[in-house]
């Protein structure tokens, strides 16, 4: 059975693959899984239909059976755990594995967004200028532990797994910031994490459509 995810009919980034449906396409391509793509408009997202499958009416959504799930944390560690190649059969890198996937979406990424909003929603509001250094710290207070965990290791823990397609995805929300080019190690890692065949054919996919 071929799995159905959700994904934005119209992303506001145009397919520059920051929508969060591109992580979790990564995974199927990271695991040779074909996939299939419904695409829903933001006013679908948020009628009935949608919201049985989401309750918070956003995307990606996963079905595959009776099994529906939303969250890309769960999407992408069911799909890692049902498939070989994202996880190390190892228990205790496995573990590990799955801890930096909740490293990324827990720790990492929550400033991450808080920039984002901060310069997206918030930048015409008149404490914008005087609260962006703050929010840019905090990033930052983030990076810098990262950096320094990752060394010059290819990997953050051995081998690619999970955990390095999420924190990649996670990372990539701030190219346009410049930010992550402060740490040259993060950005070879981010680099790296593009490089990969699996990624360049789930950015491809979600870009398609705006081509
Ligand atoms: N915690 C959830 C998860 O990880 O699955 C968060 C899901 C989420 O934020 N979904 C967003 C959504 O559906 C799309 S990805 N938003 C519509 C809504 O809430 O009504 C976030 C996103 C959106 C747009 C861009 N962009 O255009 O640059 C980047 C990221």
């Amino acid at each position: 059975m071929t799995p159905i995810i959700t994904a934005f009919e119209r992303s506001p980034d145009g397919g520059k693959g920051l929508a969060r449906d591109t992580r979790v396409r990564w995974a199927f391509e990271e695991v040779g899984q074909p996939y299939e793509v419904r695409p829903v408009s933001f006013q679908a997202m948020k009628e009935p239909a949608h919201l049985a499958l989401h309750p918070f009416g956003q995307i990606p959504t996963f079905e595959e059976g009776d099994l529906v799930l939303f969250e890309t944390g769960s999407i992408v560690l069911h799909i890692a755990q049902r498939h070989e190649g994202l996880l190390p059969d190892n228990g205790n890198a496995r573990a590990r594995a799955i801890t930096w996937i909740f490293a990324a979406i827990n720790t990492v990424e929550p400033p991450i967004l808080e920039l984002a909003n901060a310069i997206l929603l918030e930048g015409d509001k008149p404490w914008s200028k005087e609260r962006l250094p703050l929010v840019k710290q905090r990033v930052r207070d983030r990076l810098g532990p990262l950096s320094d965990r990752l060394g010059d290791a290819e990997w953050l823990d051995d081998a690619f797994s999970a955990g390095d397609l999420m924190m990649v995805s996670v990372l990539l929300r701030l190219k346009r910031s410049g930010i992550v080019d402060e740490y040259p190690n993060l950005s070879a890692y981010v680099a790296r994490g593009e490089a990969r065949p699996a990624y360049q054919r789930a950015y491809a996919a979600q870009a398609a459509p705006f081509r």
